[in-house]
């Protein structure tokens, strides 16, 4: 089969020119410690920070050189970057073990643009989507949509899970300073009855609204939590026909949307062309458009669109997800960094790491090419994090002093939205001298300096040369998240693009789902079945029948 993609021209990373470079580069430069590259150049801030779209990128902090970056552009181009940005946004099937175009750039493109699926423009389907979505979702923000038995909706509960959740509450999180405060948002995604209940004990059924989420609509942790929503609206309302005023749908499987009862007036569809984890500005979104109100959404797919924009035509030297996405290139290829810590000054996106963890992990957690050959480099890092200060008091430590390379991204804001005496003067004072001390660290003649006794320099000192990069933005808006959201999903692109996987699928979701369906018969047999695992797994589940059994 032909690789609808990438040019015939792209060869295996190792064989590629600029990777060779790379790795001759990388022995010259591995040693050179940032100290030393601030004090030879003292542009070096200004060499390295690109200000677009409102994103002051300062990137000075990493361990790099102006021949690194150029390497790495060169690499990017020797991948097919550039190729494939435009196979991408032309529609074609670049998911090519699922055989789908990738599209989520269509759902935040104007009403103006034409983006076509094979051969039928998609933009006018997307904004007939939107416009469903705002109306309804003034309705229920007015008060206009009522409960079965009269009441007003007070409570939106969002049930889905992976993309069809993450987004949502990460969307939720972050832009909850805009949100409107006399409703009350609640998200359910584990198959784990907790959460169910903890989110449901304290609202009143006749004003709580079920968005189910679900693009396939057979997920089995949803469906789950759907069916236990019915019965327990059921109960407190005893009509089936309140089913149509408390539950809508938001899936591309309308056969399976009408199967469980929803009425397909009450559907917000997508499209195949929309992975999971790159949904939260699709209808999957209808959660944060009822939260911020339409006007706001559309703010927010504003930030999105003037991203991919940037990305699609920004020469590579100033495209802020090819740098971001070379830089995790560079670490993870030949500084072997595991890891990817995003690390928000800002408490509003304390869910933007989780966020990321499945865009960035699901994405290029890949150890086969798109021709199917195992590759002989790494692939997509690990990417974590938690809001700052609290990270400082926690696992700082051991990206400060540790024996780890941790490349760090730092996400901070000019304005606070909650301003509160010097609060955030002394926020910002700490995320910049947090990639100081990162990048500079304390030499043992420092430390003497400072008088500490001999025996505990080495302690005291740091090595510093830790890379990080900062993003420093005005204000935390819809417009800046869609814009940080659409930095890091092309990123993720850049980095698939030059390992040359396919980012877009994640069949190492499937394997586990299908075993589960398996066992599931098997722990609720009334008599002892028989069981053919490994030796570990029939252990586990005798074991786990037994416990049961000790309830009961
Ligand atoms: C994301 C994945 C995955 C998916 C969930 C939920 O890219 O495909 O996280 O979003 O498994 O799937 P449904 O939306 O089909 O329920």
């Amino acid at each position: 089969m032909t690789l609808p993609s990438l040019p015939s021209t792209v060869v295996p990373l190792r064989n590629r020119p600029a990777w060779a470079a790379l790795t001759d580069h990388f022995t010259k430069i591995r040693t050179i410690h940032l100290r030393q590259l601030f004090a030879d150049d003292s542009e070096r801030s200004k060499r390295f920070t690109t200000e677009t779209l409102g994103l002051y990128f300062d990137y000075s902090k990493n361990r790099i050189t102006a021949e690194t970056i150029s390497l790495l552009i060169e690499l990017a181009e020797q991948s097919g970057l550039r190729h494939h940005i435009d196979a991408m946004f032309a529609g074609e099937k670049i998911n090519i073990t699922e055989q789908r175009a990738v599209l989520h750039v269509a759902l935040r493109a104007p009403k103006s643009e034409q983006i076509s699926v094979d051969g039928t423009d998609v933009v006018p389907e997307v904004h007939a989507v939107l416009d469903k979505m705002a109306q309804f979702a003034e309705q229920v923000r007015s008060g206009a949509w009522k409960g079965h038995t009269g009441k007003r909706i007070r409570n939106v509960i969002n049930i889905g899970i992976g993309g069809s959740d993450l987004g949502p509450v990460m969307a939720y999180e972050a832009l909850k300073y805009y949100s409107q405060r006399d409703l009350t948002f609640r998200f359910i995604s584990n198959v784990d009855g907790t959460d169910f209940v903890e989110a449901t004990r304290d609202l009143d059924a006749e004003e709580t609204l079920f968005v189910v989420c679900s693009k396939t609509f057979t997920t089995l942790e949803t469906m789950t939590n759907a069916h236990t929503a019915r019965d327990w609206m059921l109960k407190a309302v005893s009509d089936e026909k309140a089913v149509a005023r408390h539950f809508v749908a938001v899936s591309t499987n309308r056969v399976k949307v009408e199967e469980f009862g929803i009425d397909s007036a009450n559907m917000f569809g997508f499209w195949d062309w929309v992975g999971g984890r790159y949904s939260m500005d699709s209808a999957i979104g209808l959660s944060t458009m009822i939260s911020i109100g339409p006007e706001q959404f559309s703010r927010m797919l504003s930030g999105f669109h003037a991203m991919d924009e940037h990305f699609r035509t920004a020469p590579f030297e100033r495209n802020l997800p090819v740098l971001m996405g070379l830089l995790v290139v560079w670490y993870n290829g030949f500084f072997d960094a595991q890891t990817v810590a995003v690390l928000p000054y800002e408490q509003y996106l304390k869910r933007f790491p989780a966020y990321l963890q499945q865009l960035t992990m699901e994405s290029n957690g890949k150890h086969v090419t798109l021709d199917g050959n195992q590759v002989d480099y790494q692939t997509g890092p690990i990417y974590w994090g938690e809001p700052g200060t609290n990270g400082q008091h926690s696992f700082y430590q051991l990206i400060h002093q540790g024996t780890k390379l941790i490349p760090c991204d730092f996400i901070a804001f000019g304005q606070a939205l909650n301003s509160l005496g010097n609060h955030h003067d002394l926020l910002l004072a700490n995320v910049f001298a947090q990639a100081e001390a990162l990048a500079f660290g304390r030499t043992a003649e420092e430390v003497r300096a400072a008088g500490t006794p001999e025996w505990l320099v080495p302690h005291r000192t740091f090595e510093g040369n830790r890379p990080s990069t900062t993003i420093l933005a005005e204000r935390l808006t819809p417009e800046t998240l869609g814009k940080l959201i659409a930095l890091y999903e092309h990123s993720v692109f850049t980095q698939g693009t030059v390992w040359q996987i396919d980012s877009f699928d994640q069949w190492g979701v499937e394997l586990g789902k299908v075993l589960a369906e398996k066992i599931v018969p098997e722990l609720e047999k009334a008599d002892e079945p028989s069981l053919k695992h490994d030796s570990s797994t029939n252990a586990l589940i005798r074991q786990y029948r037994q416990l049961r059994r000790a309830k009961d």
